[in-house]
């Protein structure tokens, strides 16, 4: 049997203590969380956690969040050492503290088996992924951006995901006739696909009309249980960025 400190001292009164293993000095679990969910600490909007979000979310992991609102949430996580590079996203998860998006992805991904059978299929998810990564980039920092460039942006994101990235992906799926990116199993590239065009639609709704392929990919993929349920209201999945968020944003880092 496994105690956590506060357990082990209660029941130091009415059982013998040799029975029990003490685990975790702080009280935790062997995740770093008392649950044994992973924590995620960010903002509460999209921006960088999103993709993370969206990947657990695939993965069937049920995980907890701490939002940080004030310019003091962030400077706590930095002084108590749990930033190693003084930036968020954050994620607890399996005693360890793991920042930069595409570490966290890395080890989300491969833990939970969305990073193909063998190191040719990976290379290719890796591709696929960074590409989809680029245009949520750009889609990302549309709303920080002053008024005057947030047009021509939006033309230039709708050029890019219309020319550069849809034409790879609806290839991909017209070549193999497949229902998933790779390998024929659903993997971390799907998901991060999906999120990429729900984006993109955000900023102009039939930018899938001439992927007729990405289209019935869209609907497979939503129709994934762990996914649908994402996508459903009162899930964790945020809405797009709104002024809010970014004046929160604004505040903590004085942009
Ligand atoms: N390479 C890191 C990663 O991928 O995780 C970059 C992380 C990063 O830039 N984090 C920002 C941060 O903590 C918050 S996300 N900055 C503090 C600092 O001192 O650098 C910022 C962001 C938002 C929305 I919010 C869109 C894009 C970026």
């Amino acid at each position: 049997m496994i105690l956590n400190r506060t357990t082990l001292k209660a029941s130091l009164d009415t059982q013998n203590c040799k029975t029990y293993i003490f685990i975790a000095d702080r009280g935790e679990s062997d995740t770093g969380n008392m649950s044994g969910k992973p924590k995620l600490h960010y903002f509460n909007g999209r921006g960088r956690m999103e993709p993370i979000r969206w990947l657990l979310a695939a993965a069937g992991v049920e995980f907890e969040e701490s939002y940080m609102e004030e310019k003091a949430d962030l400077t706590k996580l930095q002084k108590d050492g749990s930033l190693l590079f003084q930036q968020v996203p954050m994620v607890e998860i399996d005693g360890m503290k793991l920042v930069q998006t595409r570490a966290i992805m890395n080890y989300i991904a491969t833990k939970y088996n969305l990073c193909g059978k063998d190191l040719k299929e990976r290379a290719l998810i890796d591709m696929y992924v960074e590409g989809t990564t680029d245009l949520m980039g750009m889609i990302m920092y549309l709303p920080f951006q002053p008024a005057d460039t947030k047009e021509k942006n939006l033309a230039l994101i709708i050029e890019r995901a219309t020319t550069r990235y849809f034409p790879v992906y609806e290839k991909a799926l017209k070549d193999h006739g497949q229902d998933y990116l790779v390998g024929n199993k659903l993997s971390w590239a799907d998901v991060h696909l999906l999120e990429a065009i729900l984006m993109a639609e955000e900023c102009k709704p039939d930018v899938l009309s001439a992927f007729p392929l990405l289209q019935a990919f869209k609907g497979r993929i939503s129709n994934i249980p762990t996914i649908k349920k994402f996508l459903q209201p009162g899930s964790q999945r945020k809405p797009p960025t709104d002024e809010k968020f970014v004046a929160v944003v604004r505040k903590i880092f004085n942009i």
